[in-house]
């Protein structure tokens, strides 16, 4: 039976149809080649066709090796595992992969046919494409040191609060102004098991200087809740990177408690304009509940839409006093079209998750981003 080609561009292209099932097959094998590098326990699954990894060859250049179907691949190293796999093109799946992993989906011709990044706030599991191979990247790169608030370990359990006067407890990080909590396990983190609040008694701030490089892009993301515990519902802060400074607020529900904190997550673009850049998160809840935060990361490069399959419905709202256009991101990170919105104008469309939209005010200006969930089906831009 001829082996039957399937453009993966092309389905890539014309929507975010995946291929999950179904795929030719030929006589012969095909070897394929995934490449991992990990931070430190980080773990990854990989299948193809259904095969786990502990049915595939494993040829590893470090000590991690593929061990019944889950690779364990330490901070710094890195194994490449050699696949065979019945078919060509090949559907690869890859799960469990830790935050802020990079998957780069390369064609036969080693092209690059789509990237995901995994733990970007909506989907955690790779999407299944036709593929050759897939490099899969833990970002060694982050810029932020210690952005889970998880360092140093050594201390207890509770909750600490740190003033003014004692800034260099959390490393990596300064405390400018008044007072944070630096919470331990008792408040469920976003990731790992410390998160920071940044009211300790009262308005508190909380910075970071990066070494950056002038002209280059950047990506800020961080999660955002609240201190269940008391005050008002709405949980203000300011943050503020380089030249960028945006207020967010977080409202509790009565879902919420220190056992579900129901973090969400927020993405800021940056480019950079000095070989320094400051990071500062600033509450604006002057009381003992504040916003809370954790799980930062700054990483360079640029926003791109991941491949992803499961429509959704997207309803783009203005409400500001100005027109306002939704652009999407591509594959590529290339800025494409959308609605553009008279003030109080609203549209209906269809996306698919993790899809990112920049939105742009009449004078070209970027005024917000967008990344499509289920639990957040409105792209909606200014107060109202
Ligand atoms: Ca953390
Ligand atoms: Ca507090």
């Amino acid at each position: 039976m001829p082996v039957k080609k399937v453009s993966v561009l092309s389905l890539l292209l014309a929507s975010t149809i995946l291929v999950i099932t179904a795929l030719p097959i030929s006589a012969q094998t095909q070897e394929n080649v995934i490449s991992l590098a990990h931070h430190s326990n980080t773990e990854c699954t990989a299948s193809v066709n259904g095969m786990s990894t502990s049915g595939l060859i494993a040829e590893s250049s470090g000590t991690p090796q593929a061990q019944g179907g889950v690779c364990h691949v330490n901070e710094g190293e890195s194994v490449d595992i050699t696949l065979t796999a019945p078919t060509d093109p090949t559907t690869i799946a890859v799960q469990g992969l830790k935050d802020n992993s990079i998957a780069t989906y390369y064609d036969e011709n080693h092209q690059v046919v789509g990237t995901y990044t995994a733990g970007s706030g909506y989907v955690n599991e790779l999407p299944a494409l036709m593929v050759s191979s897939i490099k899969i990247t833990n970002q060694s790169d982050l810029l932020l040191e210690n952005g889970s608030f998880e360092s140093p370990t050594s201390i207890d359990d509770g909750n600490i609060a740190i003033n003014l006067n004692n800034p260099t407890e959390i490393p990596g990080w300064e405390v400018v102004s008044g007072n944070i909590d630096w919470f331990g396990p008792g408040v469920a983190a976003a990731d790992g098991a410390r998160s920071v609040d940044i009211s300790g008694s009262g308005v508190g701030s909380i910075r970071q200087t990066i070494e950056t490089e002038v002209g280059k892009a950047y990506v800020l993301r961080f999660a955002v809740s609240g201190d269940p515990a008391g005050g008002l519902p709405e949980k203000q802060l300011t943050v503020s990177v380089g030249d960028v400074t945006e207020t967010f607020t977080y409202l509790l529900t009565s879902e919420n408690s220190v056992s579900n904190m129901l973090w969400q997550y927020h993405t800021i673009e940056f480019t950079a304009t000095e070989p320094t850049t400051e990071l500062t998160f600033t509450s604006l809840v002057d009381n003992w509940y504040g916003p809370t935060i954790d799980n930062v990361s700054v990483r360079e490069g640029q926003l791109c839409s991941p491949a992803s399959s499961g429509e959704l419905p997207i309803n783009f709202v203005n409400n500001t006093n100005e027109e306002v256009s939704f652009h999407w991101l591509s594959f590529d990170c290339e800025e494409g079209g959308g609605p553009v919105l008279a003030p109080g104008a609203q549209e209906q469309g269809i996306t698919f998750p993790g899809h990112i939209f920049r939105i742009r005010g009449a004078d070209g200006r970027i005024i917000g981003l967008y990344v499509a969930s289920a639990e957040n089906t409105t792209a909606s831009v200014g107060e109202g």
